[in-house]
This record gives structure tokens, C-alpha cells and sequence, in this order.
């Protein structure tokens, strides 16, 4: 169900060219996220035992979600205001390329600051958003539980610049704290990083990739099983066209591939 107007689109789709992230408060139901902080708790543990995360520093992983069950589910994914920002900022007809978790565990680190994606073109001003993360927590992300941190405004700037914008202080870090049910929408070439999770719960944040209609990132993929693939709606099949399908949910088991994720 459509929560904005075209106007309120609009506006949000502005304000991200400004700062590079927008977030909307209270958007996807506490009890879906509850059903996916279940199912996801028994996947750390399984993942955890195995040494099969991409580890992103000292107690921080990544995981990509199995495409099957609560996470596959398209009342998120294809959320029509989320992706009337998504279209707004980064074109009309985007690719869906990612479906995973960033978790921090206590005895976590800060991050160095970086961006998850090179420039388009080295050297030259920065270009339009082409990669979008859309990043919801399965908990509430309070200051002492690892908030994400990211700068305003560095999406468009040259890395070099953005590197002295940060430094200088004219583009400070600030937290993002956000509770259950809050979605942020961030351009994933702004300056930002992960912070220490200082509780003895981890704290699970969701990231869906959306890229613009041509462009690839061979890092990420969805694995689509065929019977779920199968009974998706018009939308989300064509978002995921790209994806390669398989016979169940589990081939992904093979690993993480997504290991070089800092710029
Ligand atoms: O999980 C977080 O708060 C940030 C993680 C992150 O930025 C990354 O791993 O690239």
C-alpha cells in the first residue's frame, strides 16, 4: 500500500540528492521484521559455527538472506514508495542485486570510513546514484548497539574530496539510530562506517541492493529458487530478472562472494 503522495516522492527524492540518505520512519511493520529476526537469529547461528560470513571486521558479518520464506517476501522488496525514491534518484526500471544482513556482535570495532562502491569514472565529478542500499534493522539500533554512521552530502563528491570533507569536518559522521520498522534508503558511495556493538544481543540490519536498469555488480546476486520465482508478482520477476534462478533456496550455501566491500 502506498503510504506518500507523488508530492512527498518528490521531496524525499530531493532531499536525498541533498544528503545522500532519507529515511522513513516507521514504514514496514514491526511484526513481519519480528518473523525475519527469528528466522535470521537460527541463520547466524548456523553461519557462525560454520566460519561462513563475509566478516567485515573484528565480530561484524555479512550474510545474504536465503530468497525463500520471510525473506522473500514482497511486500518489502517491492514497496511502492520505496521504489518511487529508488526510481526517482537512480531511474525508472532498477535491478534488484542484493538481499543480505550486516551484523555486528559485541566485541565489535569501528569501521574505517569508506564507500561500498568505486566511482563510475575515476577522477571525474561523481555521476548520478547508480547503487542504492535499502537498509532496515531486525532490532532497534540505539547508540550503544552499533548504530550505522555516515556523512551528508559526500555522494556526489569525488572520493578525494569526500575523503577531505570528512576530515576537515565539514561532512561529520553522525549515527543513525533507528528503531524497528524504520527504513533508510542511502547511496552507497557516501562516507560512512560501522560502530561498536556494545550489547550482548547482535544487531541485524537488512540491506536490499537496487541498481539502475544497466548496471551490474558481479559481487552480489540473488539466488531465486524457480517454484518461488514462480509465484511473485509482475514487479518484483522483473526487478530480479537478472538473477540467476536455481532449484532451492540453500545453493547459496556455497559461500559469500561479496568480500571486497570498501573504497
Ligand atoms: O552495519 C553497519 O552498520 C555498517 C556496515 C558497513 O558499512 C559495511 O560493512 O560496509
Amino acid at each position: 500500500m502506498v503510504r506518500y503522495s507523488d508530492d512527498e516522492h518528490d521531496a524525499y527524492a530531493q532531499s536525498f540528492g541533498r544528503d545522500g540518505i532519507v529515511v522513513l520512519k516507521q514504514h514496514f511493520p514491526k511484526e513481519t521484521l519480528s518473523r525475519c529476526r527469528a528466522a535470521f537469529d537460527g541463520l547466524l547461528a548456523q553461519r557462525l559455527a560454520r566460519n561462513a560470513t563475509a566478516v567485515r571486521g573484528e565480530n561484524r558479518h555479512y550474510i545474504t538472506l536465503p530468497f525463500a520464506g520471510v525473506f522473500a517476501d514482497e511486500a518489502i522488496f517491492c514497496d511502492p514508495d520505496i521504489l518511487a525514491i529508488v526510481e526517482r534518484v537512480a531511474g525508472d526500471d532498477p535491478v534488484m542485486c542484493q538481499l543480505a544482513t550486516d551484523t555486528p556482535l559485541k566485541g565489535s570495532t569501528y569501521q574505517d570510513v569508506h564507500r561500498d562502491t568505486p566511482a563510475l569514472f575515476d577522477g571525474l565529478d561523481e555521476t548520478p546514484s547508480f547503487q542504492l542500499a535499502v537498509d532496515f534493522p531486525l532490532c532497534d539500533v540505539t547508540l550503544g548497539n552499533g548504530p550505522f554512521e555516515t556523512t551528508l552530502g559526500t555522494h556526489r563528491m569525488r572520493a578525494d574530496e569526500a575523503l577531505i570533507a570528512y576530515r576537515s569536518g565539514a561532512r561529520p559522521l553522525q549515527p543513525v539510530e533507528m528503531e524497528l520498522g524504520d527504513v533508510m534508503i542511502r547511496d552507497v558511495r557516501a562516507l560512512h562506517r560501522g560502530t561498536p556493538n556494545r550489547t550482548a544481543l547482535p544487531r541485524p540490519m537488512a540491506v536490499i541492493g537496487y541498481s539502475r536498469s544497466w548496471y551490474f555488480r558481479p559481487e552480489v546476486h540473488v539466488d531465486v529458487p524457480r517454484d518461488v520465482y514462480q509465484n511473485l508478482g509482475a514487479r518484483a520477476k522483473r526487478l530480479l530478472r537478472h538473477m540467476p534462478q536455481v532449484d532451492d533456496a540453500g545453493a547459496m550455501d556455497s559461500g559469500e562472494t561479496y568480500l571486497k566491500f570498501a573504497y
